[in-house]
This record gives structure tokens, C-alpha cells and sequence, in this order.
């Protein structure tokens, strides 16, 4: 899929960067810095959930670097649990964003950006 390792980790890097943004706009929402606004946070959380099935193909063998932490290849089985979590958690925000109200995307943002910190905290450097 990828021509070389600098590719694989570029490609890792920008669907979770993207996923970022999109994710934080929809914290934005959450928190009360900018108004609530359902079809707008509808789009952010679809965004999220599309990248969030992403990076994983970009970890294959023989692209370690970036900030991943060699654990991610030693402790295969636990790495793809982490992602299962998130790609759950994010489907998950989804159908709460889609609910049209601000309570339903906030209890459902806790628990999203706690699967990405779980992952983090053990995969990513810091
Ligand atoms: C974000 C982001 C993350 C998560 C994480 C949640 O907005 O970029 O990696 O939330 O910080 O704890």
C-alpha cells in the first residue's frame, strides 16, 4: 500500500491529525466554547469516525518511527484492541451527534477521547 515507511507514517500521522481537528471542533461544542450547532457536529463526528479506521494500515511492518513506541509492534494483540476501542467509540459518537442534542454528544465525548488516551498513553511516545 505504501511505497516506502516515510509514506506509511505520513499517512498514520495526517488521518490522525485530521481526526484531531475534527474532534476538537466537536469539544468546542461540547465545552460551550462555541454554540451547539447539530448538523455541524454531525459532520465532525462523521469526519472522526471515518479517520479513526484509517491509521492502523499505516503501522505495518518495518515503519517504525514517528512518535509510535516499539510496543505497538511487540504488543500487536493489545495495539489492535486499542484500536477496535476507538473505532467503536467513535461509531458510537456518530449515532450521538446525530441525536441533535448537546447533551447526547457530551456524554458520548468523554468516553471517545479517553480510547484515544488509553492508545496514546501505551503506544505513543509523549
Ligand atoms: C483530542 C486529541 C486527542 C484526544 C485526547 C483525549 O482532541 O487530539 O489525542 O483528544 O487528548 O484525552
Amino acid at each position: 500500500q505504501f511505497a516506502k515507511p516515510e509514506d506509511a507514517i505520513k499517512y498514520r500521522q495526517s488521518a490522525l491529525f485530521v481526526m484531531g481537528q475534527h474532534f476538537g471542533r466537536l469539544g468546542a461544542m461540547a465545552n460551550g466554547r462555541v454554540p451547539y450547532d447539530a448538523a455541524a457536529a454531525a459532520a465532525n463526528a462523521e469526519v472522526v469516525a471515518d479517520m479513526a479506521k484509517l491509521p492502523w494500515a499505516g503501522f505495518g511492518a518495518g515503519t517504525e518511527g514517528g512518535k509510535a513506541k516499539p510496543e505497538v509492534w511487540k504488543e500487536a494483540a493489545k495495539f489492535k484492541e486499542h484500536q477496535d476501542k476507538v473505532i467503536a467509540e467513535t461509531g458510537k459518537l456518530v449515532t450521538a451527534a446525530k441525536a441533535g442534542n448537546i447533551d447526547a454528544l457530551k456524554a458520548q465525548f468523554g468516553p471517545t477521547g479517553a480510547s484515544c488516551k488509553a492508545c496514546h498513553d501505551s503506544f505513543r511516545n509523549q
